[in-house]
């Protein structure tokens, strides 16, 4: 039997669920990339909005390429638990925020309708850091990708996210609607800009009178989100069978600690997000920086030495003295970057990350966070590195974690066992160093790849150095003598 609105009062008593009439909500949110992040993060938010009794904001979900997630959540209305563990502790809660999910590829005109609704006043998206087709290294749309060039000439329905806005945000200006507020919710740095420099890009090209309607009319914030969110397995989902008595296949995993920080820049209508414990500011970088340099950082580091070394979960590298030493190390460096935002107590951050780090309820895997590597380095170690060049400081540890990316293209653990590299940029980093045998050889190949290390600062000894020493001695120590 499945969890949905026929089964869900046979939950056990215990269970959280949703307290108000979902009969009565209405779509005001539109989620691009429904994947267990938005689910145990945004949707999350809005169903706290819909209990305090507004029910303006319900989510329309959407998937830019699989029907998965659509395919779990139908036969359950929607409905779906968020598990919070915290060591032996779990407390269950059933969402009821979203109600569908559409499938860009099976209809893309119901997203688009869904999109040009008068009811949506905001977009919010976890479309990955890949999702925006922009290049990293100048920022420009990516015109030379297939998908790209597809949707600049206006061929057939849209293929990409920038693609996708641009013919939604030409449909409400067709039909004399607002604009509506564009929230980027991935981990890059200046997430709003991105995407508006993207949904701009791709008007201009499409039509210039409508890239000045946009710009003029839609908004796109900057945000920072927060929240440890491990892949759900199959024995999470058997598990949480046993509890409920129902099964639940779009349950998510998560830790008690949530933080969403939005600039304070909407077109339109919003919910009170205040009111719903999201932070508004007028300045999102500094926590972004500091999120993306320091958790995220230590995450990426944690999961290239981790996975190199074997070690299969985050809270197993940092149960290891060598593995939390390394993570102190990282975030000495890291932390003479930033300019924290009043607020922000650097000392308790850390404290608590590392707590967050070593929750083994979470049974977080380095081999996730090890995915998408050439899309997260960029602003996870190596602007680190660069701010620290800049200010003249030394960047050995920062150097050890990018070598161990380096490492990590190989496709190879330290003890020999073959792994699929999971990145855009895979068959390119793999060209690079085939052939090259000795490490000197490989960082010299793999510095040559602009999308990831800017020219200028792969040409300067105080990066490369330090790098090609701590990759030579990787390759031969091995990561978990490091770590040891
Ligand atoms: C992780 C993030 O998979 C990854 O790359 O570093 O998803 C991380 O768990 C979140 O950003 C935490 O907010």
């Amino acid at each position: 039997m499945r969890l949905s609105s026929e089964t869900i009062d046979r939950l056990p008593r215990d269970v959280a669920r949703p307290a108000y009439d979902r009969a009565q909500v209405r779509a005001g949110v539109v989620h691009l990339g429904i994947g267990a992040f938005h689910r145990a993060h945004q949707a999350v938010v809005f169903d706290d909005l819909l209990a305090a009794g507004d029910l303006r904001w319900g989510v329309r979900g959407a998937s830019l390429r699989s029907p998965g997630v659509r395919d779990s959540l139908a036969p359950q209305d929607g409905l779906y638990t968020l598990l919070v563990r915290d060591g032996d502790e779990e407390r269950a809660r059933i969402i009821g925020a979203v109600g569908d999910v559409l499938v860009l590829p099976e209809d893309p005109a119901a997203l688009i309708g869904a999109l040009a609704n008068p009811d949506t006043h905001l977009v919010t998206l976890t479309v990955t850091e890949k999702g925006y087709r922009l290049d990293p290294a100048s920022g420009e749309l990516l015109s030379g990708d297939p998908d790209v060039a597809a949707d600049i000439a206006g061929e057939g329905a849209p293929r990409t996210v920038p693609g996708l806005l641009v013919a939604a945000l030409a449909e409400r200006r067709a039909r004399g609607l607002p604009a509506f507020t564009a929230i980027s919710c991935d981990n890059l740095a200046h997430n709003g800009r991105k995407l508006e420099a993207a949904v701009l890009a791709m008007a201009a090209a499409r039509d210039p009178a409508l890239r000045d309607w946009i710009a003029e009319a839609a908004r796109f914030p900057q945000t920072m989100v927060d929240r440890i969110v491990p892949a759900t397995s199959a024995v999470d989902i058997a598990a949480l069978a046993g509890g409920l008595g129902v099964t639940d296949a779009a349950m998510v995993k998560t830790e008690p600690f949530s933080q969403w920080v939005i600039e304070d820049r909407f077109a339109g209508e919003r919910p009170d997000f205040a009111g719903a414990g999201v932070q508004l500011t007028d300045d999102v970088a500094p926590w972004e920086e500091a999120k993306l340099r320091l958790l995220n950082g230590a995450h990426s580091t944690i999961a290239y030495l981790g996975g190199l070394a074997g070690i299969e979960t985050v809270d197993q590298v940092v149960a290891r003295p060598g593995g939390r030493a390394l993570v102190e190390a990282l975030w000495d460096e890291a932390e003479t970057t930033l300019s924290p935002p009043p607020g922000l107590d650097i000392a308790a951050y850390r404290r608590a990350l590392m707590a967050r780090f070593a929750n083994s309820a979470l049974a977080h895997r380095t081999r996730q966070i090890a995915m998408d590597g050439s899309q997260k380095l960029p602003q996870r170690l190596v602007a680190t590195a660069a701010a620290r060049i800049a200010a003249g400081r030394p960047i050995d540890t920062l150097a050890l974690a990018i070598a161990g990316w380096m490492r990590w293209q190989a496709g190879r653990t330290d003890a020999g066992a073959a792994f699929v590299v999971d990145d855009p940029l895979a068959a390119r980093t793999a060209a690079r160093i085939a052939g090259r045998e000795t490490s000197s050889g490989q960082v010299d190949a793999l510095l040559g790849l602009e999308a990831v290390f800017p020219a200028d600062l792969a040409a300067d000894p105080r990066f490369r150095e330090p790098v090609a020493v701590a990759h030579r001695r990787l390759a031969e120590k091995g990561a978990a003598a490091l770590l040891a």
